[in-house]
This record gives structure tokens, sequence and C-alpha cells, in this order.
């Protein structure tokens, strides 16, 4: 992992840890609960994915499929995939009006889940979603350098997990409570206006770059912005479970969700009893238990409601 140090626009810049053979403990207690980002350099040692997902594979495999490729001005436009790749390696040579252009969201079928394994560290509640009903929280990040993704927070407030497959790629992150959200989309954390948006000033910046096999995590609620220094190939996956069950539940917003959400979680409170005496079992059904009361709070809020009504008419 390299770190830009020396001349950083951020007075406070903090090195990005990276590590290597972390146990699902050590990550549960040291990252995952206090929400620190982290870099695992070798989360995807024993993938297959790392040896049989070349860019020659790719256009074989899927060159003729039509993706969805998204300019500087987000507007979209329509390509053969074998074309864009080729694009991705040589953007001078290409008359794009508006690039550079990025496949942000390359969805992939059940096919390619045998070729590489979600780290062992990140223990996803959404695998226990029935099938058809679980978001589809997979996929591919592909463009050539210069593309990225703007200054944003992860989606329905969930964890995130990134592994490059292919090329750099730049990170900034930020603790969520020292930007605003209303920053995001606008502000150019690489280029940061610090008269427009003076949070810049006292920010704290996690600043690092992901090279090819390792693993970022980038905890739920912290905005982060990434430009891609080659070209580049990532894979990512977004992932819950009782470390951020209630930011998932305040943010859900297909009311199917919440059912499901909550199934899920008494199932695993029946699981996590049977672990009681581990200290991570212990801790998730505490979070788990204020998960219910708060579910509990909300029910007895909206009686509350329902009383003053009833209350408004007696009178
Ligand atoms: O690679 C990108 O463009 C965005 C990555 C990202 O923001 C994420 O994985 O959450
Ligand atoms: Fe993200």
């Amino acid at each position: 992992m390299d770190i830009m140090t020396g001349n950083s626009i951020f007075s406070n810049e903090v090195e990005l840890a990276s590590v290597s053979s972390i146990t699902a403990e050590e990550f549960y207690s040291h990252y995952l609960i206090p929400r620190i980002p982290l870099i695992i350099t070798d989360a995807s040692a024993n993938w297959q994915a790392l040896e049989k997902w070349t860019w020659e594979w790719l256009v074989t495999q899927y060159g003729e499929v039509q993706v969805e490729l998204t300019d500087s001005l987000n507007e979209k436009q329509q390509a053969r995939l074998s074309e864009y790749i080729a694009y991705i390696f040589n953007p001078d040579e290409y008359p794009v009006k508006n690039g550079p252009l990025y496949l942000k969201d390359l969805h992939f079928g059940d096919e390619l889940c045998d070729d590489y394994k979600t780290p062992a560290f990140v223990d996803d509640w959404f695998a226990d979603f029935p099938v058809h009903s679980r978001p589809s929280f997979r996929w591919f990040f592909i463009g050539p350098r210069s593309t990225g993704s703007p200054l944003h927070v992860d989606t329905s407030g969930t964890h995130a997990w990134l592994t490059q497959i292919f090329g750099e790629k730049e990170w900034v992150l930020f603790p969520p409570d020292d930007l605003p959200e209303s920053y995001c989309g606008v502000a150019d954390a690489f280029n940061p206006d610090f008269d427009k948006f003076p949070a810049f000033r006292t920010v704290r910046c996690f600043r690092a770059i992901l090279k090819a096999g390792e693993t970022m995590f980038t905890p739920s609620g912290w905005r982060h912005q990434v430009r891609n220094l080659t070209p580049s190939w990532a894979i990512t996956e977004n992932f819950f479970n009782a470390s951020n069950v209630m930011d998932v539940d305040r943010q859900a917003v297909h009311p199917m969700i919440r059912p499901i959400l909550y199934s899920v979680c008494r199932r695993k409170t029946e699981q996590l009893r049977d672990d009681i005496g581990n200290s991570s079992a212990t801790s998730q059904l505490d979070m788990l238990r204020a998960f219910f009361q708060e579910h509990e709070r909300q029910l007895l809020l909206q009686l509350a409601d329902v009383e003053q009504v009833l209350k408004s008419f007696k009178v």
C-alpha cells in the first residue's frame, strides 16, 4: 500500500491501516464495531478469480453483452463490453464526448460466485434473505484511468468490501460526523474547495491506494471518493449484520425489507444464543436486543399517536 505523505491537502490526514491474516475476531472488535476502514492484503489469496479473470477471459465470456456506461456528466450510453474494454486500454484513441466512460455496476450471475469467496471476516446476513428478495448488492466496477466515483455514502446503511482485481484505485475516506452528507455528489474531495466546503478544513481524512489483490473495508456511513489511477477492475459487495442492522433498518426504503430484516434478526438471535460465552456472540446479542427495543419504541410511539387521535375525538 502506498500512502501519499508530505504534501497532503488535509491537515489531519491519517494513514489507512493495512493488514494481512486478520482473524474474524480481530476484525470484529478493532474495525467492524468501531467502524474503522481497513485494507486487508490477503483476503483474496485463495481466489481462483485472480488467475482466471483476465481481460481476455472477460471478452470471451461476455464480450457481446451490451453494457451501460456513465460519462463525466452522469449521462448514460450503451456499448458492447468488448468495445469498451478496447477503449479502457486506449482511451485517447476514441473520440468520446464527456469522457471518461465508466462501467459502474456490471452485475453478474451466480456462475462467477465459485471463482471468489466473500472474505472470511465478512459476516453477511443478506445471505439469509430469501433468494428472490435479496437485494442485488454485488457488482464489478470497470474503467480506464481517471474514472471514479464522486463523494458518496454507500447505500442503505450497509458496510462494503471491495477487492481490486486489476490496476490501482485511490481512496479518500472520511468519518461520518466529519463531513455533512450534503457534500456528497457536489464536493470534490481530491481537490477540495475549502471556501465552499469549510468542513474539509478540519476533517480527518484516510487515504490509500488499493492495489490488485487487496481488499478495502468501508464501514457504514463513511463518506468516500474514489479514482482509478490505471485501467481498473474491482468487485464489490455491500453487507450488514448486527453491527449495522439499525442503520439498514432506518434507511430501508422497500416495504418488504423491514419484515425480512426482522425475521432474519430473530433467527440470528436464536443461533447466537447457542454461542453464548463467546464475546462477539454476546455483543451481537446486545446489538440485536437494542434493535428489537427500538422496534418496540417505534410501536409505542405509533400507539401514542393513536391515543392522541382517540383523545381528540372524546372532547
Ligand atoms: O470504485 C469505485 O468507483 C467506487 C467504489 C466504492 O465507492 C465502493 O466500493 O463503495
Ligand atoms: Fe462506495
